[in-house]
């Protein structure tokens, strides 16, 4: 009788059987500490509950769950944590498109992707699951918002927002990319609102100076320093003839003050108003000023005309020659930077060239002076102007936490007091957005705030940026059921700071940096201890669809993962995506349908290979494929780790028989890629305890050497020939080898060989007579 033919690979049987075998077992499980063990915080941006998951997801979080695997079997203490980001514009966009309730579609779209998630089998301890619109978390986005106000981190202003008129409310200047906004690429406009803004500003020079001491990548170091556009320059003050007053200009270059025939101001700078009594043509300057309202800031920059109209009758004194130039007023000079003024220095700045170009002003060839001299000499003071804004939180929109802010009769604002959080966001609302504030329709919300606080008051209708929510829930994971604080300072001390946090190169100048000003506050309020949360920052690049564009419904290009996992399994996906080119280097793949199947081969071939175990021999390559791979995995080129197990398989297969021990030594190097086949196989071959609770394979340093090594043969120079050699050959032994080599002895015919010089592991070279 025929012995039975093995099973074949089927990822059907495996994948659901072990997720629930897991999930049982409670492996994935984390403490806060385990004796003898180091703690490793892994996080990856939580994200939106968009409803379905899609090949972006998985590239986002089940690639970072080899790194977590693979420090875990290295005896760390891992956390590796998953979460929604559950508030904001996306999921109250898609609830208004189906008509459903923001809440309902939320925890709806959450359930389904929590199954999806699930299907990766990551090793995310679902104990410690957080969700942003929950009342138990968003009690602490308040508390914490709270704290902000009473140290004079909060505050309230009008300044001018950028409003999106398709979804009808502020965005940050972050969430503006090119002028459009970034979420549904409606074009921006400019408005003046009254709204809660965030200090980040005070931290600017923190948030800059502090990146050198962190290992980042340079890029991401450079984009967050561009971003905050630090710029050390002078004030100067140019005092205006016939008063006390004087015009303050920010400038990055004093040494040209000598080059001074004008002096511009902002159309909005509060100077203008002052001398308007004064001004000749007051009608003519008016209207400029209503014009520039037109313009956003974006135009402004990047107009190619310059415009203006001159202040007549103003004049102002240059401080350096007491000379005395006239005053106007552009709009290529903005308000919000610097000190709204600048001096007009055409011989050496383009655009004051245009524009003295334009209305006939002096250009004048004057020598640059010492620039810190003259700042000195002239009263001025260093100064540094920063690009960064202070951050505007207040959304006109429903689903975001709720602002605890209520208003005396009077109309001051007062914090709802600690006992009082959550401050809930109430239920009864028409939530289509209209441009106003939809918390503003809530009977609820208004009887509530007057039951609580008295007659008159009233509450705030305004809810937060989700990059609020965002800021600081990787501290939430720790302690997620906590109802006394945020986190405990014990959990804190256990876990913080972040080891690795790897997510979306689009996050750089927004959540990234949102969430280091955010720690920076914290930790000057003594609420925790780090002045900044991550150790190690990698941005991942984008899958792109198989024809190399952005994946889109509309391009027809989406590759849906459940697909491919139901077709090839989960351990594919995680495998092929791992594959497909180093991690966190910001480089976009083009998914290759080709690719994944060719994937999916190798972990079949690993599979049969099970059947060549038998009486053979040690292998050398092995160790070298342990020692290899767990370099490339340290710097996340999971890409060559693969290609290393890949060509030991080759090798293997070539092989009567390998052994036991390593062939079970391959499954542990493949566990943290293919959890799921390796745990079956690895309980086939005997094993009771999970292949994930084992130690990553040790190597042998004494295997790791090559046995032998290919030396060129050189004579008088030039390479002739190679020669193989044991790796543990003697100098004489290689001489003798490297002389007798038929073409060198052809090359040698009639000639002395003088010398023979054999540079170890390199080259040999033999010296002859002409
Ligand atoms: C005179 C000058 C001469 C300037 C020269 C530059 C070159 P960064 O490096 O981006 O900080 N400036 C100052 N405030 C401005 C405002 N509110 N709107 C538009 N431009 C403004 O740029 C600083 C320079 O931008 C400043 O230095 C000022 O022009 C201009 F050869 O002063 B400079």
């Amino acid at each position: 009788m025929n012995a039975p033919k093995p099973a074949p690979y089927n990822h059907a049987l495996i994948e659901k059987k072990w997720q629930e075998a897991w999930q049982e077992a409670g492996i994935y499980t984390v403490a806060d500490s385990v004796p003898g063990k180091e703690n490793y915080y892994t996080l990856v941006e939580f994200s939106y509950p968009s409803g379905n998951l899609h090949v972006g997801h998985w590239y986002a979080f089940s690639v970072p769950d080899i790194f977590a695997r693979y420090k875990r079997m290295q005896g760390f203490n891992v956390l590796y944590p998953m979460g929604f980001d559950a508030f904001g514009l996306p999921a109250e966009n898609a609830a208004i498109k189906q008509g459903a309730d923001p809440k309902v579609w939320t925890y709806e779209q959450m359930e389904k992707m929590r199954t999806q998630l699930r299907s990766m089998g990551a090793m995310f301890d679902w104990e410690r699951e957080i969700v942003s619109c929950d009342p138990i978390y968003y009690k602490w986005t308040q508390w914490m918002f709270n704290q902000f106000l009473k140290n004079d981190l909060v505050y309230r202003a009008v300044t001018k927002v950028n409003w999106c008129p398709k979804d009808m409310t502020i965005l940050a200047n972050e969430q503006v990319t090119d002028g459009v906004c970034e979420r549904c690429g409606t074009e921006v406009v400019q408005r003046d609102q009254e709204q809660w803004m965030i200090r980040i500003t005070k931290y600017a020079d923190r948030l800059v100076d502090d990146l050198d001491e962190l290992a980042w990548p340079n890029a991401i170091k450079e984009a967050q320093k561009n971003w905050i556009g630090r710029s050390a320059g002078s004030e100067l003050s140019f005092p205006l003839v016939g008063t006390d007053n004087t015009i303050d200009v920010f400038t990055t270059r004093a040494d040209t003050l000598f080059g001074v025939t004008y002096v511009v101001i902002a159309p909005e700078h509060t100077l203008v108003s002052e001398l308007l009594s004064r001004v000749e043509n007051a009608d003519e300057v008016l209207a400029y000023i209503a014009d520039t309202k037109k313009k956003s800031e974006l135009d402004r920059q990047q107009s190619k005309e310059k415009t203006g109209v001159q202040l007549k009758g103003v004049m102002a004194k240059n401080p350096a020659n007491g000379e005395a130039v006239p005053v106007w007023i552009a709009d290529y000079v903005l308000a919000g930077y610097g000190t709204g003024a600048v001096m007009g220095v055409p011989e050496h700045d383009e655009r004051d060239r245009e524009f003295a170009t334009k209305y006939n002003l002096p250009i004048v060839d004057q020598p640059l002076v010492d620039a810190k001299e003259i700042t000195e000499t002239v009263g001025g003071k260093m100064v540094s102007t920063y690009r960064l804004r202070d951050w505007g939180i207040s959304r006109q929109r429903f689903w975001g936490c709720p602002i605890p802010i209520v208003y005396d009769p009077e109309g001051n604002a007062h914090p709802v007091p600690d006992e009082h959080l959550p401050w809930i966001l109430p239920s009864d609302v028409d939530h289509t957005p209209d441009g106003t504030a939809p918390l503003a329709r809530s009977k609820e919300l208004f009887e509530r705030t007057e039951s609580i606080f008295g007659k008159g008051w009233r509450p705030e209708v305004e809810t937060m940026d989700t990059f609020v929510d965002s800021s600081w829930y990787f501290y939430r994971y720790l302690d997620n059921k906590n109802t006394e604080s945020f986190a405990s300072e014990s959990v804190r001390d256990a876990w913080m700071p972040i080891d690795l946090y790897m997510g979306g190169a689009e996050h750089t100048t927004m959540h990234l940096l949102y969430s280091r000003f955010w720690v920076k506050a914290l930790h000057e309020l003594g609420l925790v201890k780090e002045n900044e949360s991550y150790v190690m920052r990698r941005n991942r690049g984008l899958i792109l669809g198989p024809d190399g564009n952005k994946m889109s419904k509309s391009k027809g290009n989406v590759i849906d993962p459940d697909e491919i996992v139901s077709r090839l399994g989960a351990d594919t996906v995680r495998l092929y995506l791992a594959f497909m080119g180093p991690y966190g280097v910001t480089g976009n793949y083009p998914w290759d349908p080709n690719g994944v199947v060719g994937v999916h081969r190798f972990l079949e071939r690993v599979w049969k290979l099970k059947e060549k175990i038998g009486k053979g021999a040690p292998t050398n390559l092995l160790h070298k494929t342990i020692k290899k791979m767990a370099e490339d995995i340290e710097e996340y080129k999971f890409n060559t780790a693969i290609s290393a197990m890949m060509i030991l398989l080759n090798a293997w297969e070539k092989e009567d028989a390998i052994l036991l021990e390593e062939y079970k030594t391959l499954l542990q190097l493949l566990a943290p890629f293919a959890p799921h086949m390796t745990e079956e196989l690895w309980h086939e071959l005997g094993e009771t305890e999970s292949i994930h609770l084992s130690a990553w394979p040790a190597y042998d340093s004494t295997r790791i050497v090559d046995d032998s090594v290919t030396l060129g043969v050189q004579i008088n120079g030039k390479v002739r020939d190679e020669l193989l050699v044991a790796t543990n050959a003697s100098k004489e032994e290689i001489e003798a080898a490297a002389l007798a080599l038929p073409k060198i002895q052809g090359h040698l015919a009639g000639k002395e060989v003088k010398k023979v010089i054999v540079v170890p592991g390199r080259a040999i070279n033999i010296v002859a007579s002409e």
